[in-house]
């Protein structure tokens, strides 16, 4: 029974024990079938994840794994809960596997930046045939066990009664004279996969696979499980296993993975903060994000209050939402009746006194100091003691919302990221005076609600939004150098976001950005410059998308970016009235002086408290902004680029782009700090 809290990880000392264990059992005369199953409520999450960085630990799980499918007497694995990445690939070398229905059991790996390394891609095809196993090992998603044709040879639909059905499927094989069945001698039918098969694998996961390393050895691995006897399929594996982990991508989502984990980590509370009981939820604005928040809390079963002024708002929004569960529906990923019964938590007002007895409450309205105010000291007027009053602002002072509130210690931020139904992430922003309990059951009901929430401190923008300003600010200053704004979409296209900073900004409305700009005109004042083509833009209409034109053209009903010359131009305008003289832009510069301001951002914002460690950073960009997983978020990227190369560049554009260099690329403190001391953000903690 391993026993190795708690994931049941084949770390050194389970492979160390696992191999004494079945010697021991294998020269017992008294042992006919030797069990493995787990003291857990898992049976393995697979090999351990943090003795990656300390190199090849001997015995490697291949070992284990050659000792038991070797061994002389039948293994039985008896899977008491999921087995991932090496504890299935455990079960698969053990000559019998038995599981309950609804497991869950998959190889993961893929999310690591590798490839099942332990035989996975050269068993499982052997088993489940070529095409369920290359979608596992390829996608990295779990499975229920099931559905898994041909790899469990008894399937138990109720859990509880796995161990006792366990021991009659033993005792019965122990009768039958304890045959040995390798899935080693399973010859793969090949008619089961022609090379087509592969081919048209690569095209279909192309879009999704973009820029990621490990996908195509996954493939590669499982092609040679179809041509290559086991015995060379298995080290073929172990090449391309090794070719992924010492690409920089494994390092970026190993950490990823980590930092997903550490982020719930945080030092405000412990184990003794009370929680707040959430029962049910008020949310303040029934428009885009008033919507989608709603909905998060209807899928955790947690009824809610949705107030708008007037009656049609309140219609309009709950119509959205029904529209959105019947798309899900549709696509067959919602039943009516979960359909109906999420309908039935989302309840309407348009009376304040509505919000009286939640337990939360959500504040989604327009994002302007005034309004959030006013609509804050109703709160406080209305809903009951001990309610948490949250706002969903992106970017203003919560201390000043709270400090309109007789209880600045229940006021808290929540910010979701649009869609908010749809995107993971979930910024929890504490204000001086939020109290432990409700920053801990802030992050515990982001579980609840399936959202990895980061916490950050108070400043404009928080961490997200004020790390994608300079992002911009360098896309449009260099667009008004002259730069096409195609180049510069492709070349952060090509780095791995799903789109480029114009073509994301003409998405989310120029106006926007506009209104932020005129709301912060004190700290661009010195720049004559900032985002000038962008004011002139929405000056002359073009908001974006939604008005059809914007930095680029858009057909009616079609979000494809068409490039404009009456853009250019206008951009040669600007830069004339300016002296800005046009020039080329290589495709490094880009690059860097959109990435590197915004990680220099990020160093500030460590150095000021705001986020407690690089890490929470590296989450909030993969999951709130698509910052590519496999560069592990922009900190990590910094780490992995070298700091000292961000410092040399952060310094040679700002020596060589005169006054606006000055301006605006002198170094973080910390960076300059970490570059010389040859440390990286990872080793910083405040
Ligand atoms: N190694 C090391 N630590 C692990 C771990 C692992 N495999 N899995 C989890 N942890 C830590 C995790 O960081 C957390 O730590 C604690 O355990 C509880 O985890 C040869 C090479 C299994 C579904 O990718 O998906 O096998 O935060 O909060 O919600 O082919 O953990 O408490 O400090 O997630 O119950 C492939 C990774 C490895 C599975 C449990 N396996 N783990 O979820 O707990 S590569 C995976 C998970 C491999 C072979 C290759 C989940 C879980 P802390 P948790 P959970």
């Amino acid at each position: 029974m391993m026993q190795n809290a708690p994931v049941n990880a084949l770390s050194k000392a389970v492979r160390v024990g696992l191999i004494a264990e079945i010697e021991a059992a294998l020269n017992n005369a008294n042992v006919k079938v030797i069990v493995i199953s787990s003291q857990l409520g898992l049976f393995s999450g697979g090999a351990d994840i943090s003795e990656f960085s300390s190199g090849n630990l001997q015995p490697n799980l291949p070992e284990v794994l050659d000792l038991i499918e070797n061994a002389n007497k039948p293994v039985v694995a008896v899977l008491n809960g999921p087995a991932f990445g090496g504890g299935l690939e455990l079960a698969l070398a053990c000559h019998y596997r038995i599981s309950f229905a609804d497991n869950k059991v998959g190889l993961p790996e893929v999310n690591l930046g590798i490839l099942p390394g332990a035989g996975g891609t050269q068993r499982l095809p052997r088993l489940t045939g070529v095409a369920q196993a290359l979608d596992m090992i390829v996608s990295g998603k779990p499975v229920k066990a099931a559905a898994l044709n041909g790899v469990f040879d008894l399937i138990v639909d109720d859990p509880a009664k796995l161990m006792s059905e366990s021991q009659a499927f033993v005792a019965q094989l122990i009768n039958d004279g304890c045959e040995i069945k390798r899935v080693k001698d399973i010859e793969i039918d090949t008619e089961t996969a022609p090379s087509e098969l592969f081919s048209q694998y690569r095209q279909g996961i192309a879009k999704q696979a973009r820029g990621f390393f490990s996908p195509e050895r996954c493939i590669q691995a499982v092609e040679a499980a179809v041509t290559l006897p086991l015995k060379d399929g298995l080290q073929k594996e172990a090449e391309l296993f090794m070719e992924c982990m010492r690409s920089p991508q494994a390092r970026a989502q190993q950490h990823f993975f980590f930092a997903e984990k550490a982020a719930g980590h945080v030092s405000d509370y412990d184990k003794s903060t009370p929680v707040r009981d959430i029962k049910s939820v008020g949310i303040i604005g029934a428009g885009t994000m008033g919507g989608g928040i709603a909905m998060n809390f209807a899928n955790a079963g947690i009824p809610v209050v949705m107030l708008e002024l007037k009656a049609e708002a309140l219609e309009k929004g709950l119509g959205v939402i029904r529209r959105n569960y019947e798309n899900s529906a549709k696509k067959g990923k919602l039943s009516q009746q979960d359909l109906e019964d999420r309908m039935a938590l989302l309840h309407g007002t348009t009376e304040y006194s509505g919000l009286a007895d939640v337990d939360l409450v959500i504040e989604a309205v327009f994002e302007k100091m005034d309004v959030k105010k006013q609509v804050f000291t109703q709160l406080d007027a209305i809903c009951k003691k001990g309610a948490i009053l949250a706002s969903n602002t992106s970017t203003l002072d919560i201390n000043e919302i709270a400090d309109c509130t007789s209880r600045p210690e229940d006021v808290i931020g929540l910010h979701f990221f649009s869609p908010a139904n749809v995107m993971k992430l979930l910024e929890v922003v504490k204000g001086e005076k939020t109290s432990a309990d409700v920053i801990k059951t802030s992050m515990q009901l982001a579980k609840k609600i399936r959202k990895v929430a980061v916490l950050v401190g108070v400043c404009f923008g928080f961490v997200g939004n004020r790390m994608i300003e300079p992002y911009g600010r360098e896309a449009n200053r260099m667009m008004l150098e002259g730069a096409d704004p195609e180049h510069v979409d492709r070349v952060i296209y090509d780095f791995g976001l799903p789109m480029g900073p114009f073509t994301m900004g003409d998405m989310a409305g120029l106006d926007i950005g506009y209104f932020v700009r005129q709301s912060r005109k004190e700290h661009i004042a010195h720049d004559p410059s900032y985002a000038v083509v962008a004011d002139r833009l929405v000056k002359d209409g073009r908001a974006g998308l939604k008005v059809g034109k914007g930095v680029y053209l858009y057909e009616a009903g079609n979000r494809k970016p068409i490039p404009d010359p009456t853009v250019a131009q206008i951009a040669k305008e600007e830069a004339e009235k300016l002296g800005v003289k046009p020039r080329k832009h290589s495709d490094e510069e880009i690059l860097e002086r959109c990435i590197f301001t915004l990680i220099n951002e990020g160093a500030h914002i460590l150095e000021e408290g705001i986020a407690a460690k690089s890490s929470d950073i590296d989450v909030i960009y993969v999951y709130g902004y698509g910052f590519p997983v496999f560069r592990g978020g922009p900190m990590q990227y910094a780490d992995e680029v070298g700091l000292d190369k961000v410092y040399a560049a952060m310094c040679k554009y700002r020596d060589e782009l005169g006054e606006y260099g000055k301006a605006w690329f002198e170094p973080a403190p910390l960076l300059k700090r970490l570059a010389e001391q040859g440390k990286r953000f990872a080793d910083f903690a405040k």
